[in-house]
């Protein structure tokens, strides 16, 4: 709808606050140029814009409302992810998740003080589908069910069973999600974005027995594969999680991939790699000081809350993760985190 692109990007405009990429990237020429096109799957610059213009503190402000997005809108798409993720040209290499037998890293806290539990997350989305803005009721559910189909063929550690939002009770995700297990209809940049249509139909989550392997299903990319643990052992957690990869990419399932970008994700934030490794860790002292958030940009590290993005840290305690998921690959981005975790703690005993 004309009328609805124009005010959006006039909304934005007005914002002269707005630190957002979206706000910096879309000039009056890019959005002339822009504003008539559409993907292959019927996504518009509407569909693309509406979270960060209608939330003008965004820090992105953008998704892409379908794989073709990076095409058709690559003017605007390209130079935010060139920007987010640190990089001068769009060539992510190949996957590499190094020699997993080897690794020269094992627990990140071996006094077991300061690091309460540590993930690693990937996202991906199935090659025929476009994200929440263009996707139906009837194709949420299909992926679901094709989903599901692939991630119980997992066996020995990654076995598990899936839970539909659809029939569990509010107690139940309640207690899921304050045990940062499952996720919510909470953000509302994602809802902006129209992460939450049709909520809770075609959504749910898998886990093992004791919740170290978790696999997201439609919350804001068609799959997100999770491993996590109580305390700093970063190589148990990245271990499982790579062999999870192995066995869902051998299992019948297709995930989208563009040459140069890696595999495709609905906010530009998480392509490439798509990895973000996250340790909660009690840092009140470095927290506190004025220099925290130059702290953090120093080691391409990023600090949140720990109900995750966008909430408040409680008792000192932050998610810290690698900022960085495209132009490196899955190894550099873990020990990018690894080094940053390692300064994280190092800083924090200083300042004690
Ligand atoms: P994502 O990691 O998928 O980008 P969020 O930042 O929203 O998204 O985090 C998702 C959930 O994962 C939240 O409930 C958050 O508390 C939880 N989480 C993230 N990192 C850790 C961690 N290291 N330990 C325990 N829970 C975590
Ligand atoms: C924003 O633009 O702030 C939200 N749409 C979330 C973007 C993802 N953020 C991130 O830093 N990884």
């Amino acid at each position: 709808m004309a009328d609805e692109v124009d005010s959006l990007y006039q909304r934005l405009r007005d914002a002269t606050e707005s630190k957002s990429l979206l706000r910096k990237y879309l000039t009056p020429n890019l959005y002339t140029q822009l504003k008539g096109l559409t993907t292959k799957f019927g996504g518009t610059l509407a569909d693309c814009i509406r979270s960060g213009s209608e939330n003008t503190d965004s820090g992105v402000g953008v998704y892409a409302s379908d794989p073709d997005a990076y095409t058709t809108f690559a003017p605007l798409l390209d130079a935010v992810i060139k920007d987010y993720h640190k990089v001068s040209e769009l060539n992510h290499p190949n996957p590499d998740f190094g020699d997993v037998e080897h690794l020269d890293f094992g627990d990140l806290d071996p006094s077991g003080k300061m690091i309460v539990s540590t993930r690693v997350r990937v996202g991906r989305s199935h090659g025929n589908y476009g994200f929440p803005p263009v996707l139906s009721k009837e194709d949420r559910v299909e992926m679901e069910r094709t989903t599901v189909e692939a991630l119980q063929k997992l066996d020995g550690e990654l076995k598990g069973t899936y839970h539909p939002l659809t029939g569990m009770s509010k107690e139940t995700q309640q207690q899921l999600t304050e045990n940062h297990f499952l996720f919510n209809d909470s953000d509302r940049f994602l809802r902006a974005a129209g992460g939450y249509r049709d909520w809770p139909t075609g959504r749910g989550i898998f886990f093992n027995d004791n919740k170290t392997f978790l696999v997201w299903v439609n919350e804001e990319d068609h799959l997100r594969f999770i491993s996590m643990q109580q305390g700093g052992n970063l190589k148990e957690v990245y271990v499982r999680l790579v062999k999870a990869i192995r066995a869902l990419e051998n299992s019948g399932l297709s995930f989208a991939k563009r040459e140069g970008l890696g595999y495709l994700t609905f906010c530009p934030s998480n392509l490439g790699t798509t990895l973000r490794a996250s340790v909660h860790i009690k840092i009140p002292k470095l927290a506190a000081t004025p220099d925290f958030k130059a702290f953090c940009d120093k080691y391409n590290i990023q600090a949140r809350g720990i109900h995750g993005e966008h909430t408040e840290s409680v008792g000192g305690v932050y998610d810290i993760s690698n900022k960085r998921r495209l132009g490196l690959t899955e190894i550099e981005a873990i020990q990018e985190m690894r080094r940053g975790v390692e300064a994280v703690i190092a800083e924090e005993k200083k300042l004690g």
